[in-house]
């Protein structure tokens, strides 16, 4: 008997169709959290929704769920699929919106095969996952299970100045149901590996064990400004220059150590800006990441001490802001077996890794059972237009996909 498949053209056609929305003047993927493009981004999904018989509920971040149920399983805790829509600058069209587009392609799936679920089954696209508009990122997921106020999140102010309370009001997105209202019996993500490690292997599947540690923090130096010809290098106190150096120290520190730590400075801004003054400020971001707790203590720690050391040589001043912390995560033994166990009736290798990216799984993670299934990403490559997953991976992880949430919704 041949296992059920999943619809490609229809999921790939859907891929693609909304990788077109939200292209900037340039041709660019933008769609940022609660952004003109994340509304017609949405608008799109749930359009969908509905074209599925779904009912559709938004919650007051602003998440979006389809939930498919009926009179005998409504109250029944549901299976959930998830990830998100927003994307971040000059994006590729796989990351998120492959996870919350197979979600949806397995219950239309499902209810065209007749198939009778024990519980109900909603696909999740959460809010802001991303967090390149509002910090910090996995912001919707976040608030779902619990780890942050919906009140604090909606009073964030994003890097355009724009309150996030009133741009989901803006874009008709701000719903009325408590974030929270569904507890999933499980939770599961499909996703793309954003990595190298699948391709590089040969591996189409990977069952994602467990998920690293994540730092944000924004770091501002105050110098002063001053005529870039007439003062001696001896007497600057130059914003620049010290935050190049920390730039340069984080890279290096992560590429001579023996861990697998990154660190990734991704925004820097000098004021005034000017090529003729010595810059009186600087303000960038750090981002760092490691598996191991411990190990990335230890890194936010070398960092403060760092910039203590070259506040007092360069003689500057150096104030620090967290913008995101997140504990490394561990996923479901009993999910990742599932997954294991549906790519081997598949014929499909695969192989259980670590997340090195952050994702809406390690919240939820918080109030249920949860897990990721990866496929592979070409060249490793992600946040970037040159994202790609071959269409035959795309539709083989969505079946396996199939295969654990029809596992699951009989439990
Ligand atoms: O930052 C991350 O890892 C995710 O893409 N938000
Ligand atoms: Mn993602
Ligand atoms: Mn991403």
């Amino acid at each position: 008997m041949t296992a059920l498949s999943i619809d490609a053209e229809r999921l790939l056609g859907r891929i693609r169709d909304l990788g077109q929305i939200g292209r900037d003047g340039d041709g660019r993927l933008v769609r940022l959290a609660a952004s003109d493009s994340d509304k017609a981004g949405r608008d799109t999904l749930v359009a969908w929704m509905h074209r599925t018989d779904l009912d559709v509920v938004v919650d007051r971040i602003g998440n979006i769920f389809g939930i498919w149920k009926n009179a005998a399983n409504a109250d029944e805790a549901p299976v959930m699929i998830g990830s998100h829509i927003d994307t971040v600058i000059d994006a590729g069209i796989y990351d998120g919106c492959y996870g919350v587009l197979s979600g949806l392609e397995v219950i239309e799936t499902l209810k065209a095969t007749g198939f009778t679920a024990t519980r109900p089954i909603a696909v999740a696209a959460f809010t802001n996952e991303e967090g390149v508009r509002y910090a910090p990122d996995m912001m919707g997921s976040l608030v779902y299970a619990g780890g942050l106020s919906v009140e604090e999140a909606l009073a964030t102010v994003g890097t355009d100045g724009a309150v996030l309370g009133a741009e989901l009001q803006r874009i008709g997105y701000a719903g009325s149901v408590e974030p929270g209202f569904l507890k999933p019996h499980a939770y599961v993500e499909l996703h793309i590996e954003q990595g190298p490690v699948l391709e590089r292997e040969r591996v189409p599947i990977g069952a994602v064990e467990n998920l690293q540690g994540i730092s944000w923090q924004r770091v501002t130096i105050e110098g002063d400004a001053n005529h870039a010809g007439t003062t001696p290098m001896s007497m600057r106190r130059d914003a620049g220059h010290a935050a190049a150096r920390v730039v340069t120290f984080l890279r290096d520190r992560a590429r001579n150590a023996s861990t697998p730590t990154v660190a990734t400075v991704g925004c820097i801004s000098f004021e005034p800006n000017a090529i003729n003054v010595i810059p009186s400020r600087a303000t960038f971001t750090v981002d760092l990441r490691d598996p191991d707790e411990q190990r990335l203590q230890a890194e936010e720690a070398a960092l403060a001490a760092y910039l203590r050391e070259l506040a007092a040589a360069e003689d500057v001043g150096i104030s620090v802001e967290r913008l995101a912390r997140f504990e490394p995560v561990t996923f479901d033994k009993r999910i990742l077996e599932l997954v294991e166990d549906a790519a081997r009736r598949r014929e499909l290798p695969s192989k259980r890794m670590t997340s090195g990216a952050g994702h809406d799984a390690q919240m939820i993670a918080r109030i249920a059972p949860s897990a990721m299934i990866f496929v592979p990403s070409i060249g490793g490559i992600s946040h970037n237009p040159r994202e790609h997953t071959p269409p035959d991976d795309l539709v083989a992880g969505a079946n396996i996909l199939l295969d654990v949430v029809t596992r699951l919704a009989l439990r």
